[in-house]
């Protein structure tokens, strides 16, 4: 083994410090006491390092080990998983009601919490120190964001009027005496549910709302206590050269299921549909019942395989 080997085969999270969904991955990586190398991203586009490596697919936070790229928090539990089984995301018995929990608050829950966090009031302390051109660049990022997908925006008062019954369901269950995670032991849906409270609790003017709840808060320090594991700074380039200097992993050991008749080889295009619809095109190498991968090639990232989750991505010919 030569002595670079040992870099191609680690996690690389390509990231920023304030995403949400960043922080819930941090968390995952800090559950399973691994080691990884951090990238920083742009929290606003163009992010060229990193779409050179997922094609298009511009979303936060994004796993690469090796030539493979991993998109959405979905996902890159479920690979996260591969790399160390125990603890589980999905333990065994309760696949079903974690996966469907966590999608839930991936989407819901997080939708409040970004319309509370960017309310006027809150958005005015969150930005307060940044110049006005700054701010007023984030929100056009963020406006055009939404636009084509099946989201739509929350408004602040909907979020407003509708927060107390997350929190109150929340904190009803989380006060039972074996209450320490959502669903007796940590699963996925602990890490799902954390990481908008941890974006609320970010900015002064939102902290209460999840202050307020001390059942809510004392889970909430325990998720946030697994910590972030072991990171270490990596440069973009780096991961570029890596990605360029490996090649991808074998496909999964299972079958290929299309309903609607892609085949593999095929040249297609693969977008999320909710929001942040930006397609990526390559070659069709697998479909599973959690997985879809393509392979693309990379002026300067080389030959990848773009991974994303089968659920909440549609796949279209090219
Ligand atoms: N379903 C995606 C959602 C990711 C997401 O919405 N990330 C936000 C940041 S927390 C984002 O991409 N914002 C725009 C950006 O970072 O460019 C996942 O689970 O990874």
């Amino acid at each position: 083994m030569s002595a670079a080997e040992p870099s191609m085969s680690e996690l690389i999270l390509h990231h920023y410090p304030t995403s949400p969904f960043a922080e819930k991955t941090r968390l995952l990586l800090g559950f399973k006491g691994l080691s990884w190398r951090s990238v920083k991203v742009s929290p606003v586009m163009p992010k060229p390092d990193l779409t050179a490596l997922t094609g298009g697919y511009r979303k936060t936070p994004v796993l690469q080990i090796g030539a493979d790229i991993y998109c959405d928090t979905a996902l890159i539990a479920r690979r996260l998983d591969q790399e160390k089984a125990l603890p589980a995301f999905f333990p065994e018995g309760q696949e079903m009601i974690a996966a469907t929990f966590a999608a839930w608050a991936d989407s819901v829950v997080f939708q409040h919490a970004v319309s509370l966090v960017f309310q006027p009031e809150s958005i005015a302390v969150r930005f307060g120190n940044l110049p006005q051109e700054a701010i007023k660049a984030f929100l056009a990022d963020r406006a055009g964001f939404f636009s084509g997908g099946s989201a739509t925006k929350l408004t602040a008062g909907q979020a407003r009027h509708q927060w107390p019954t997350i929190m109150v369901r929340l904190e009803q269950q989380l006060q039972r005496e074996e209450g320490d995670y959502l669903f007796g032991e940590p699963s996925i849906a602990d890490f799902a549910m954390a990481h908008p409270l941890w974006f609320l609790k970010a900015t002064p003017v939102t902290a209460p709302l999840v202050d307020n709840y001390p059942a809510v808060s004392a889970w909430l320090a325990r998720v946030l206590g697994f910590g972030h594991g072991a990171p270490s700074e990596m440069t973009s380039e780096e991961a570029l050269a890596i990605a360029r200097n490996t090649t991808p992993a074998a496909l999964p050991d299972e079958q290929f299921i299309d309903p609607n008749g892609f085949e593999v080889g095929q040249q297609v295009v693969i977008a999320a549909t909710d929001y942040g619809i930006d397609p990526v095109a390559g070659e069709l190498m697998f479909a599973g019942s959690e997985e879809l991968i393509v392979r693309r090639e990379d002026e300067r990232g080389g030959w990848v395989h773009v991974h994303f989750p089968r659920l909440g991505f549609r796949i279209e010919t090219h």
